[in-house]
Order: C-alpha cells, then structure tokens, then sequence
C-alpha cells in the first residue's frame, strides 16, 4: 500500500481550486518547512523529551508542576477525544464536484445546484459503516453511510443516505430502540462491527417492518468490494419546489460508474484481519493513482397528484420507489478527486443535518425524515458544541450574517454593534422568499389538516410486499448469499426465540429461504409459506442490473505472482498492459525486495524485479485479480511453497480471475486441482484457453488477451 502512505504525507498544495478547497487551505498548514516546536501559545520548546524535575544530574528526583510546556502536552493529549458518533462512528471519505448536465430538473426544482450546469459544486462525502466503533474493521456487514456536503452558493446541502434504499424502521421515535438493539449489548460490549448477536435479530423479530431493510443488508450490498463501487440513496422521500410554486416528490440517487461489486463473505472476514482498513486505502488508492472515482446523480420523481396512487405509501422509508414504476432520470454526476489532509478536523468534525437544504429542496411528512431533521443537529451539539457549523469543514462557503451569538469556541468576531433585529440600521435583515437564486428560503404552502393522535399511515402497515420483491429479483447466486448470510448470522444467536421468531419470519418473505435458513440454524422450517409469492420481479434490484456499461478493469488491485526465475519479459509486459488500462499492479514474491529473474539467473545482468510484498506478507484477498509468469525454476519454486499455492487456491475460491502463461499453468493445475478446469495448455500461437475466470496460455504473443480478459463481472 505505498501509494496510501505516499498519500498521508503529500504536499498540502497538490489540489484543484474552487471555493470550499480555498476556504480549507486558509486553515490548512503546510508542514513541509519545519520551523521547529513551539507551544500552543507560541513560544519555542528546547526540550519535548524531559519533564522539568528537581534532579542532582545522576538521580531522578520529583516533577514540578511549574513545567507549563509538559503539562500542555498532555492537557492537549487528553482532550484529544470526543465523543465518537452514536452511529456510524467509523468512516472516510474525501473531497469532490458536482456538475449537473443541463437544466432538465427545472421542471421541478429552481435549485441552481440542481438545474445551473455551468455550476463546478464543491463537495465532501463521507462513506460509513453504521453499527462498529471508530477502530472497528472496514469490510463487515453492514448498512454504509453515504454522507454529501454540498458547499453551494445558495448554502450547504447534506444529503445524508446510504448505500441501501430503505431503513429499518418507519417512525423517529423507533431508532433509539433500533440503535440500542443494533449496537454491541450491554452488558458485555459484543459483537463489535457486526448484527449478529441475540439483541439484534429479536428486536427485527419482533418489528416486522424491518424484514425488507434486513434483506437488503444480508444480500451483497452489506459487504461492497469499495466504497467507488456502492450506490447511494437519499432513502427519505424529499421535495422539490419549481419557480411555478408546484411541489414535486422526489428520491435522490448516486451510482457508481465502476458498477457495484461486493465481496464474498469469506473474502470479508479474511480482509477484516489482514487489512482493517481496506476501504479508506481503497479510496485514497484510487484517487492517488488518477482514478477520481465518479458516479452518476439521479432523481425520481413524483407529482403531488400522483402521491396515492401505489400500493405502498410513498413517504415510507422502509419501501422503494421501484425504478420499473418511476424511473430516475440521470441529472448529473460527481467525482471524488482530492484525499483529505488530515482525519480529524476533516471527517471526524464534519457533522451532516438532513434539515440542511438550500432553496428550492423541501422535505415531505416522511416520519423518518422529519424525526432526523431534530436528531441531527441535536447530535452535532453533543459532539462538537453549538458553534459546529463554524469548523472549517462545515463552514459554508457563502457569506453568514445572522446574529446568533456567543457559546463554547464561537471563532467568529462580529465587528457588529447590533446583536439583534429590527435594529435602526436594518442590519442581518430577513430576505423576502422567492423562487429565484438569491431569494430567501421557500417554504411551501401547504394545507395540512387531521387529527392529533399517535399514528401510522394504513399503508405503513404492510411489511413484506417489496421484501419479496427484492428477494425474487436476486440472480440464483445472490439468492444464495443472502441465504448463507441469514444463515451465518442466526446461528451467533444463542436464544432458541429469537432465532425460532426470526425463522418463522422469513416465511412471509420465501418459503424455500424460510425452509433452508431454519433447517441450517435449528429453527422452525416452515410446511407453507405465510402468505402467496406474488411472483413480481424488479431486475433494478438485483446488484447485477449496476454493471458497468463496459467491463473495466480500471483501478482494480491485480497481483503478479512471482518465486526466482520468472520471465522477466512476461512480467514487465504485462505490467505495461495493466498500467495503460488503469489497473494498479503488485508484485508479490518470495521476499520483499529483489526478485531473480530467469535471464538473471542466466547471467543477463539487470533482470530483477523488486516484489512490492511476500507470499505472506499480503494475501489474495487483497487483490482482485492474479498473473502467474512463465519460467521452469519459478514454477518449481511456486508448487514448493504452501503460502503461494494457497494464494491460488484461495482466489480461486473467491472467483477471482487467474491469469497464467506456460509453466506457470503448471503450477495453477498444481494449486486448483480441479478436473473441471480446464487448464490445457493451448497449443496454437494466439489462443487462450479460458475456464471459471481462469485464463491460460501457452504463448507469450497472447499476453495482450490474456490482460484483457482479467473483466469483472458479477460475484458468485
Ligand atoms: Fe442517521 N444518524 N438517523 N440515518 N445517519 C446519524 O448523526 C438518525 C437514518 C445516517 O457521516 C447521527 O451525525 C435518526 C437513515 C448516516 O457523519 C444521528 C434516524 C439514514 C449517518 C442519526 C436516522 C441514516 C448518520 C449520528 C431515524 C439513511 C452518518 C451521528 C429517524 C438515509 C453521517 C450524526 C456522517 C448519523 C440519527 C435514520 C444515515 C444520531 C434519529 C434513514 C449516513 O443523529
């Protein structure tokens, strides 16, 4: 992983300028110059090293507290903490753009950032698991956050959603429970980073409502292969206002131009002990080697008219809007191009309120969203103080004028005698709403009348319509993931009722996964479903329906695997191969360091390769992809080594695509060991043989094809 540490200490400046990055680099130091220590009042410390202490130069004697430069070293250290986020506490993420197409959405919206396609919209987004701690793993199942500041001139906007379209529960007042139930349990803080534990699947037992949210996170979606291969959703249902006064319903949605891939569960829980931190690396791989990753912006949209015309209540946060009965239109697309500086003040201090839209944006009687509108900004009070939006990467990036004052860390100096309003000089005063850019805030008129009491809609009644629908529109191998994982999870729960109650659940979903899932876990399989399959498939639900239009290996991790007298020729083109199509290469061999080649070993001076890791050093699991050289003492070397037979077998486990020419096919037959495979060497010059993702040749001249069938596709 050179390229992450090579992007934790680059230089500040290596940035694109607009106005968020500018506003930042005000506050941002450039460390390069080192002007040696000083305190945090300035002045310079001779020593860091030493407490100041009473001492007859050969014996240790008392420390005295008069030592103002010790002790603000460790008052700073411990105020280092705050309180981490009650969820999604671990997170990453970094700095983009937002561009809009055209001006298509002013059918619906006078919201510049929405309809201006001359606008370059700074944005930050932070990406985040939702259930473990600040230091638990990254590649655990689970929901991930998919957090967006957009700094407009109008304002910030956060659209706070995640990678899942739906949520757990219906009504505000419900997540506390949720959360508590989620979390580790009380009174033993386990399982960290993960739902599988008692407390969890009863409380989803015992809230049905939750059934179509829990298959989504058990299906691949819980485990992305990168935080560039996830879509967004806004999830809550929103509104937009056009410069007619009409109001428009609508659902925002991000998706990735890589196409969303996951891993495999095996794959996860392997990575979760090798790398921890896979996904921040990933991301900041990928935008340190060129590759901004970059998706598409969309919206659905719903007349006010139309707003009772579905089976489902269309301001439900735990059901879709199916993009077969209300397409998204693409509006726009964002890319994420410059790594953050420095965690902290970045993505630890960013705080996101659903309540924060600019003109032109609503919200709709979405009981979620409007119970997030209070929590949010409640939150940001508990974890950094009223004065939050002031931090650096909160603050907007258009002018403030209010005359909100004063409370803990106010950083801002008001050269302003006039607190308040009216005031004689009509200062800070209100700007009249209005449905241009530049106009105050449009609230939108709205008749509401009904009862005061403590309800939900009737159509919020109704749980498991669209769980079946998702479960009918997985491909057979999603299907049986999500069986594994259900599977995988009920059998952590140790009290027999909760998963009897969750088995006997799963038979308003299917009755096959009811069946399968308590027959693997010991709970009830059911006779008979517990109500019909309505038999409807949505395909944009399956993760296969978001591949990309061209299968790419751009920014994928490929390995090549080399032991002393590898063909040196093969390696270096092949790397050649990989770097034009934007693929990052890794060499891996028996030692980190020099590496002989076959023509070295010869005598041809020169021919060496340093391998970037060893066989143990880095597993398979942390690539995407395997190349296997030819060269006899190579592959003799390889069979030898159990480590390096198991990178092959393992990736192959995994469906990884193998690559390997002459007797490095040898040494694949060796480690697959599977009749099936089709392993023969292809005699004819310029063909390939090609088996289970496994690509082999006989002939260097096809290395070019053998590079070029390293695609992915779905998992299996
Ligand atoms: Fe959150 N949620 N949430 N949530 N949520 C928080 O706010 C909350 C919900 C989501 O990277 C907290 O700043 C309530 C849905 C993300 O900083 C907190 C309800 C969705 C993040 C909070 C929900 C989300 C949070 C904790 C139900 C998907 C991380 C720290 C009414 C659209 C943002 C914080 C980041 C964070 C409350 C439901 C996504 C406590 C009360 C639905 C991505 O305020």
């Amino acid at each position: 992983m050179a390229a992450f540490a090579q992007a934790a200490t680059k230089a500040v400046s290596k940035v694109t300028y607009d106005a968020k990055t500018s506003d930042l680099k005000n506050v941002t130091v450039d460390c390069s110059g080192d002007t040696g220590l000083t305190t945090d009042h300035g002045v310079k410390i001779p020593d860091t090293d030493n407490w100041l202490k009473i001492s007859d130069g050969e014996h240790s004697g008392p420390l005295l507290l008069e030592d103002q430069i010790s002790r603000e070293k460790l008052h700073r250290f411990d105020h280092e903490r705050i309180p981490e986020r009650v969820v999604h506490a671990r997170g990453f993420g970094a700095h983009g753009h937002f561009k809009v197409y055209d001006d298509s959405a002013s059918k619906f919206t006078f919201a510049p950032v929405l309809t201006d396609s001359t606008r370059n919209t700074p944005i930050f987004i932070r990406f985040s698991p939702a259930q473990g701690s600040r230091g638990s793993p990254d590649t655990v199942r689970d929901v991930r956050g998919f957090a967006m500041k957009f700094y407009t001139p109008e304002g910030i906007w956060d659209l706070v959603g995640n990678d899942i379209p739906v949520f757990f529960i219906q009504d505000a007042v419900k997540f506390p429970d949720f959360v508590h139930a989620l979390k580790p349990e009380p009174h033993n803080e386990v399982p960290q980073g993960q739902t599988a534990h008692n407390n969890f699947w009863d409380f989803v037992g015992l809230m049905p409502e939750s059934a179509h949210m829990v298959c989504w996170v058990m299906s691949d979606r819980g485990i992305p292969r990168s935080y560039r291969m996830m879509q967004g959703f806004g999830v809550n249902t929103f509104t937009l206002i056009n410069d007619q006064g009409e109001q428009f319903f609508v659902k925002f949605h991000m998706i990735p131009e890589l196409g969303v891939h996951s891993l495999v569960w095996d794959e996860a829980l392997k990575i979760n002990g090798e790398d921890p931190d896979f996904h921040r690396k990933d991301l900041n791989e990928a935008i340190e080697n060129g590759c901004p990753p970059k998706w598409t912006f969309g919206i659905q949209v719903i007349e006010e008219k139309d707003e009772h015309n579905f089976d489902f209540d269309i301001l439900d946060a735990t059901k879709v809007w199916p993009e077969e009965l209300v397409p998204v239109q693409i509006i726009g697309e964002f890319v994420l191009d410059r790594t953050v500086d420095e965690v902290f003040p970045e993505l630890e201090q960013v705080a996101f309120c659903t309540s924060h839209v600019v003109p032109g944006l609503g919200f709709s009687d979405d009981p979620l969203l409007q119970g997030r509108n209070f929590s949010y900004f409640d939150t940001q009070i508990n974890r950094l103080g009223i004065n939050w939006e002031q931090l650096p990467i909160n603050r907007p990036t258009c002018p403030i004028f209010n005359h909100n004052r004063d409370g803990a860390m106010d950083s801002r100096i008001n050269a302003n005698e006039l607190n308040y309003y009216p005031n004689r000089e009509n200062r800070g005063h209100p700007i009249a709403p209005n449905r241009t850019s530049g106009g105050g805030y449009v609230d939108f008129q709205e008749k509401v009348q009904g009862i005061k009491q403590r309800v939900r809609g009737a159509k919020f009644q109704e749980h498991f319509n669209q769980a079946q629908l998702f479960y009918n529109s997985l491909k057979p191998h999603e299907k049986g993931h999500l069986i594994r994982a259900f599977s995988f999870e009920l059998d952590h729960c140790d009290d027999e009722r909760v998963y009897k109650t969750y088995t006997e659940l799963l038979r308003n979903i299917d009755l096959d996964l009811a069946k399968t899932v308590a027959e693997n876990v010991g709970g009830i399989a059911p006779e008979s479903p517990a109500r019909p399959n309505h038999g409807k498939i949505a395909p944009s639900l399956s993760q296969d329906y978001f591949m990309p239009p061209a299968p790419t290996i751009a920014t994928r991790r490929v390995a090549i695997l080399i032991a002393d007298g590898f063909n040196y020729a093969e390696v270096q083109t092949m790397r050649g191969l990989l770097a034009m199509a934007k693929a990052t290469c890794w060499i891996i061999g028996p030692r980190r360091g020099e590496v002989k080649s076959e023509s070295q070993i010869s005598g041809v001076e020169g021919m060496t390769i340093n391998a970037d890791h060893h066989y143990e050093g880095q597993r398979s699991t942390l690539f995407d992809a395997i190349f296997v050289p030819s060269g006899p003492k190579h592959a003799e070397a390889l069979m030898k080594n159990g480590r390096a037979t198991h990178w092959i077998r393992e990736a192959f486990g995994h469906c990884k695509a193998i690559s390997a020419i002459g007797e490095g096919v040898a040494f694949l037959k060796h480690a697959i060991q599977l009749p099936e495979v089709d392993l023969e060497l292809n005699p004819d010059v310029g063909k390939v043989s090609t088996s289970y993702g496994v690509v082999t040749t006989g002939k260097y001249s096809v290395l070019s094809a053998a590079a070029e069938t390293f695609t992915f596709g779905p998992n299996d």
